[in-house]
């Protein structure tokens, strides 16, 4: 039986997750709906037992927990605009399957949930850099849906006993994220339009800033947090970050010169549901699991346009 289950396991930081729990030998279990998931990348993760299915189905939440001991809870709808436009798909995939899933692995006697949380929980206060003791202030129904799941964690946490830990990632980006929605990420459409010599569009002045995350960071904080003693961790909510933020001006600049495009952006109105400002406060996560972002934002960004480069994705 494995020992890890990692939900989302087609998607950007689900595949990352289990390729590095993978490589550290452990066995794994994955499951992706392939809503948002895509099937090539799952290549290099042959060794991973792999389940196609939907986790707001509960029957699907019954069998992929079954055995398991450590769950990384990876899968959503990531996008605010995708929630603006639908929210009730956004609350099936984020809150009933969080609600699915924890259900289950309390049946099934899992001992710890890491979850994937979103820095779009703190909302648009001025307040910077963003900590945990802030009151959540979500401004739309992605980050109220994913602000839902941190409350049935730590509410399963307290009730059922259940070891639960809320990893609030801001902007993750690096190898395997989708470039192809107009819902992916801004870093993963902006590498691939640039490489191809593309225009991207910014919405708004380009001066709203973002705390961008490389995926390595993310991955390590998440075997952080799974290997941390639960009387440090249980039930609790930290952010997951660089601790420095960009605006997207910036980083514009930035891929400009590693993308060797030299067009201007195409301005637009800003975007519904969008944040201003975000930048996080790491402090927590490093006293309670020891996390330090080891890859800084322009060495990130450097990996990743070389990863689109040459990947072909
Ligand atoms: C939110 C969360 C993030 C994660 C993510 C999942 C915040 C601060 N962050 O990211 O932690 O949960 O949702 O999707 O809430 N943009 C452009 N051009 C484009 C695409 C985007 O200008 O082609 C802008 C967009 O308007 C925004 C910024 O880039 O101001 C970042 O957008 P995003 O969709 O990459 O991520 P964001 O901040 O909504």
């Amino acid at each position: 039986m494995p020992r890890y289950l990692v939900t989302g396991a087609a998607g950007f930081i689900g595949r990352s997750i289990a390729a590095e729990l993978l490589r550290r030998g452990c066995s794994v279990r994955g499951v992706d709906s392939f809503i948002t998931g895509r099937r090539h990348n799952l290549i290099g993760l042959e060794d991973m037992e792999f389940v196609e299915g939907d986790l707001s189905d509960p029957d699907v939440c019954e069998r992929v927990c079954k055995g398991v001991e450590i769950v990384f809870h990876e899968a959503a709808l990531a996008s605010v605009p995708r929630s603006v436009a639908d929210p009730a798909s956004t609350n099936l995939h984020c809150v009933t399957a969080t609600l699915n899933l924890l259900i289950a692995a309390r049946d099934a006697g899992v001992r710890r949930v890491i979850y994937a949380g979103s820095s779009s929980a703190y909302g648009d206060t001025p307040t910077l850099p963003k900590h945990e003791g802030m009151l959540p202030n979500p401004i739309s129904p992605y980050a109220v849906a994913k602000l839902a799941g941190e409350h049935y964690m730590r509410a399963f946490a307290r009730v059922y006993g259940l070891e639960t830990v809320v990893l609030r990632y801001f902007n993750v980006f690096g190898p395997y994220q989708d470039p192809t929605s107009h819902y992916s990420g801004v870093l993963a459409i902006f590498c691939k339009k640039m490489l191809a010599g593309e225009q991207p569009t910014i919405y708004g002045d380009g001066e709203q800033s973002r705390d961008f995350t490389y995926i390595d960071n993310v991955v390590s904080a998440n075997l952080l947090a799974s290997e941390a003693p639960s009387a440090e961790v249980s039930g609790q909510v930290m952010n997951c970050a660089t601790g420095a933020r960009s605006t997207l001006n910036q980083t514009f600049s930035i891929l400009c010169e590693l993308t060797g495009y030299n067009g201007l952006p195409n301005h637009v109105d800003p975007r519904s549901g969008d944040i201003r400002d975000s930048l996080a406060d790491i402090s927590l996560a490093e006293k309670l699991i020891g996390y330090r972002p080891f890859v800084n934002f322009r060495e990130g960004l450097s990996r990743t346009v070389d990863w689109y480069k040459y990947s072909g994705q």
